[in-house]
């Protein structure tokens, strides 16, 4: 039985595992549904949440949540394609990287369902601007730890610049005057992962 992803590439939190999979060379079979529509029913044949990311593993196990996920496949992984360092002060640092760009997508998302989907009688402002000032919050962040050149993971890429770039690249696809400060090194580090196959076949960003 094959490795199957559920979740839209739209989806930052899906993303990440297709991008962690292409990373570590696991071929994953798609199923690109959507949290909304007919497609709901579906998916909580699935997860009874009806929420993705779900892994159907080769046993047909069916994983939910990003970070679980990414546990699997960093225990499944041989130790020269694992993305997060074993231990110590780096495996920290990698965390607190991915944990920012998680909150950042988070707020993200929770954003998309405040402005971009509920109808504009029932928006409530102050809330709106409470999410946009955590999403900068977190783009700052992100960008006085992203690194200047090459990866944070060295000569390729690891969970931090899986996170960043994922991160910034959700925020552009639905948000994107939240980037008008120009966070020039994530900017820089998205484009170099992005150029890369294994990002930039799940771009959302990209045009069609
Ligand atoms: N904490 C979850 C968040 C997953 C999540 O928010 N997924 C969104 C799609 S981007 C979803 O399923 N939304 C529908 C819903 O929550 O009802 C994870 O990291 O896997």
């Amino acid at each position: 039985m094959a490795t199957i992803l559920y979740g839209r590439d739209l989806s930052p939190f899906a993303r990440r595992v297709a991008v962690w999979a292409a990373l570590q060379g696991v071929a994953l079979e798609r199923r690109p549904l959507m949290v909304n529509g007919p497609d709901f029913e579906t998916l909580k044949t699935v997860n009874p949440m009806g929420r993705v990311p779900i892994l159907m593993t080769e046993d047909g196990e069916a994983l939910i949540e990003t970070a679980a996920i990414i546990d699997f496949l960093e225990e499944q992984a041989p130790a020269e394609a694992k993305l997060i360092p074993v231990s110590g002060a780096p495996r920290r640092e990698v965390l607190q990287i991915m944990a920012y760009g998680h909150n950042t997508v988070e707020k993200g998302v929770a954003l998309v369902y405040e402005k971009n989907r509920r109808p504009e009688e029932f928006q409530w402002p102050e809330w709106r601007a409470r999410l946009e000032g955590q999403i900068t919050g977190g783009l700052d962040e992100m960008e006085s730890r992203a690194p200047a050149d090459g990866f944070a993971g060295g000569d390729r890429p690891n969970g931090a610049d899986v996170c960043l770039t994922l991160a910034r690249d959700f925020i552009q696809a639905t948000n994107p005057y939240l980037l008008d400060q120009g966070y020039p090194k994530l900017t820089a580090l998205a484009a170099r992962c992005n150029a890369m196959a294994e990002f930039g076949a799940s771009n959302p960003t990209a045009p069609a």
